[in-house]
């Protein structure tokens, strides 16, 4: 796929999925979350990725919804239609990253708004620079979250401030979005890229597959019973237990060196 939108690299173990519409601080289209969707099967299915990580290029991480898109409607002329809109491209997109087998860090440069801040929501680890704002955008315009906003916020921020956030649509500066839980780090501006990259390939480096069963482990005991979840782990355990990481890591603890994982 020729990507227009996006960009997709992968470096010392991470891929590099950018958005690239900067003079609109990368508000999504039809387009752009057709190329996400492509580039994260992509990730899915290298091996060589162990971590993603989504930044927007710019000063914006991504402003949500384009809304020029609304108005003008599709490229062929046709009236945007929303619910469709919202199926085959952002809920498919939001759903592929949080089921991706390996850390995904929403590396927040700047603005994430509406869907945008679903985007850094769906990831694993939200580092943001000083730079960054967070907002629920929808109400501004009379719309509910979308994009997993009402699955995904409650969830990172708890019940109360999802509420508010989602119902005032108020913006909340990086401090506050760490003060609230909403971001994991907060790096000043200057030294958001290198820190970024420091945090992608630490993750990269880091047991893959145990991290991909910790994900489904943690998402699945939010709706199982105690019972449910001991009896999940002690089948993800076994399977650990057999894996070539998990063989280093004992032998690096024994050795009193670093383990290298390979991710298998
Ligand atoms: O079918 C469906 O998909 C429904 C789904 C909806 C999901 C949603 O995401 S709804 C929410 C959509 N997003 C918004 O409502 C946010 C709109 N943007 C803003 O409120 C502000 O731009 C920000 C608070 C994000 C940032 O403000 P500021 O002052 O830093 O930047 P700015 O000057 O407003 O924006 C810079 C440029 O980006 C500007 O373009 P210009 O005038 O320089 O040519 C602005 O129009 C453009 N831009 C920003 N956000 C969007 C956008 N263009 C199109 N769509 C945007 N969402």
């Amino acid at each position: 796929m020729n990507y227009q939108e996006i960009s997709y690299e992968v470096t010392n173990g991470v891929g590099w999925m950018r958005l690239t519409r900067p003079d609109k601080l990368n508000a999504l289209t039809t387009r752009m979350a057709q190329e996400a969707l492509e580039a994260l099967g992509r990730a899915r299915e290298d091996e060589g990725v162990r971590c993603l990580v989504i930044i927007g290029e710019g000063r914006g991480f991504c402003a949500g919804q384009d809304l020029t898109e609304f108005t003008a409607g599709m490229e062929d002329g046709s009236p945007l239609d929303v619910a469709q809109h919202l199926r085959s491209g952002y809920n498919r997109m939001i759903t592929a990253i949080v089921e991706l087998p390996m850390p995904v860090i929403a590396g927040v440069n700047g603005v994430a708004a509406g869907a945008g801040l679903s985007l850094a929501l769906a990831a694993d680890l939200r580092l943001a620079s000083g730079a960054a704002r967070f907002l629920q955008a929808f109400i501004r315009l009379g719309l509910v979250p979308d994009s997993g906003g009402n699955w995904l916020l409650p969830r990172v921020v708890g019940f109360a401030k999802a509420l508010e956030m989602s119902i005032t649509g108020d913006v909340l500066d990086a401090d506050e979005a760490l003060r609230i839980g909403l971001v994991n780090r907060v790096v000043p501006a200057e030294e958001f890229p290198a820190a970024l990259t420091e945090y992608a390939e630490r993750m990269a480096a880091a047991p893959t597959r145990a991290i991909g069963a910790t994900k489904a482990l943690i998402a699945e005991a939010l709706r199982l019973s105690l019972s449910e979840t001991l009896e999940r782990e002690a089948v993800a355990q076994a399977d650990l237990a057999a894996s070539p990481d998990f063989g280093e890591g004992v032998g690096a603890f024994l050795d009193k060196r670093e383990p290298r994982f390979t991710g298998r």
